[in-house]
């Protein structure tokens, strides 16, 4: 269809002026090829857009599509026997210096074949794409190779490929110290991750640049290092900062002028004042905080005042986070968190695009923006919110086609 307006449509614009409208009761949404034209209330379509075929939403409510801006969605095996034994007593960290958590991921992805990464990846993004999502980024980390990182991006370049979902990816060689290089993280920063990211930018394979800043994988120096690089080949930066302590890894990111800022439980005043300074949207990742049953939830009343954008992201992984439902991450930022639904709803949509850099040109019904509409049998960002494991998508329309 070249165009046509949706009609009878209870719109969420989530376009983020203040001084608009949160919600059009009857509203419609005129689509034109693969853009939006117009948004307003339906007495208000202008007259040239009235012979446009028009198709009744039946008082539906109408939503940008949703966008999950932090996700590990390729990687090998599973850590359902990790899973048993946290619940056991051994904590994250032991786990991790014991040798198993992200490195027991790493040898099952190096073991795997690209055909077998793509099968599994496949079946989890089928997930988001049931729930609206109609853009997810796409992170590697579980290589540690050069050839491995390289194999996961190429996944996520081609399950962007064959889906109609827009697929982004983030290197993330910075995620963990592999075996062969265990004591060594300068070593390994030097020689694997920085070539790494060098062969994968020349390749086209990586829209930004990750690393995980904690006492269990890299420090802020070493972060630093591979961000430095990043600059240099003109990609945008995000980091996993302040999920399990404070190494001034938000201020870090920051200073990069990071897209995202990503957990934050540790988050300081000094960082959110950074990151609202710079633009630096917080990523919130209630996934992993119910996963390891964290006990210290992020400060999101100092980070609402500090004036930072929120996000809320599924940070689909198979150890601290192995929920493949952004739907779920939605209620669990409100209920673990204490988001309201309207900013959960602005956090998978307009704050998610920004924290990939995408506000341009999608995560809000604006003319001229992607027309990536989500259709629910729902009646408000409440009800999204708070069912948990209902299928409420009645309809998806990505880049103006039904999808
Ligand atoms: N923080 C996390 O919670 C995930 N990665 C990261 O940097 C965990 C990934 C995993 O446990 O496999
Ligand atoms: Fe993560």
């Amino acid at each position: 269809l070249q165009h046509r307006v949706l009609t009878d449509a209870k719109v969420l614009p989530l376009d983020g002026d203040p001084g608009g409208r949160s919600v059009i009761e009857r509203g419609a949404v005129a689509i034109d090829g693969a853009s939006i034209a117009w948004v307003g209330p339906a007495d208000d379509l202008p007259d040239e857009l009235s012979t446009w075929p028009a198709e009744s939403m039946d008082g539906r409510l109408v939503t940008p599509a949703l966008i999950d801006c932090h996700t590990h969605l390729v990687y090998g095996g599973n850590r359902a026997q990790e899973f048993e034994q946290r619940l056991q007593g051994a904590t994250y960290e032991q786990i991790a210096n014991a040798g198993g958590g992200i490195v027991s991921t790493v040898l099952e992805t190096r073991r795997a074949t690209k055909d077998e990464l793509l099968k599994s990846a496949d079946a989890r993004l089928d997930a988001f794409v049931r729930e609206g999502v109609g853009t997810i980024e796409i992170k590697s980390g579980y290589g540690l190779t050069q050839e491995d990182e390289l194999k996961m991006l190429r996944v996520a370049r081609e399950l962007g490929a064959r889906s109609d979902v827009d697929v982004v990816t983030t290197f993330l060689g910075a995620h963990a110290v592999p075996p062969e290089y265990a004591g060594r993280p300068e070593s390994y920063v030097d020689e694997v991750c920085i070539s790494a990211l060098r062969q994968a930018a020349s390749e086209g394979l990586v829209d930004a640049v990750d690393g995980f800043c904690e006492s269990i994988a890299f420090d802020a120096a070493q972060i630093s290092r591979v961000f430095t690089v990043a600059v240099e080949l003109d990609l945008p930066v995000k980091l996993h900062a302040g999920q399990l302590s404070d190494m001034g890894a938000v201020e870090l990111a920051s200073s990069f002028k990071a897209l995202s800022a990503d957990h934050l439980e540790y988050v300081s005043e000094a960082g959110a004042a950074a990151m609202a300074q710079n633009g630096t949207v917080g990523v919130l990742l209630p996934g992993a905080f119910y996963t390891l049953r964290e006990t210290q939830a992020p400060p999101v009343d100092m980070l609402r005042s500090a004036g930072v954008e929120l996000a809320v992201a599924s940070d689909c992984n198979p150890g601290s986070s192995p929920i493949t439902s952004l739907l779920l991450a939605m209620n669990m930022a409100c209920t673990l968190f204490g988001l309201t639904p309207m900013e959960v709803m602005a956090g998978v949509t307009r704050n998610a695009a920004k924290a990939l850099g995408l506000a341009s040109d999608r995560g809000s019904i604006t003319t001229g923006m992607r027309a990536d509409l989500a259709i629910w049998d729902a009646g408000s960002a409440s009800e999204l919110c708070y069912y948990a494991g209902i299928d409420m998508l009645a309809r998806k329309i990505y880049g103006g086609s039904d999808a």
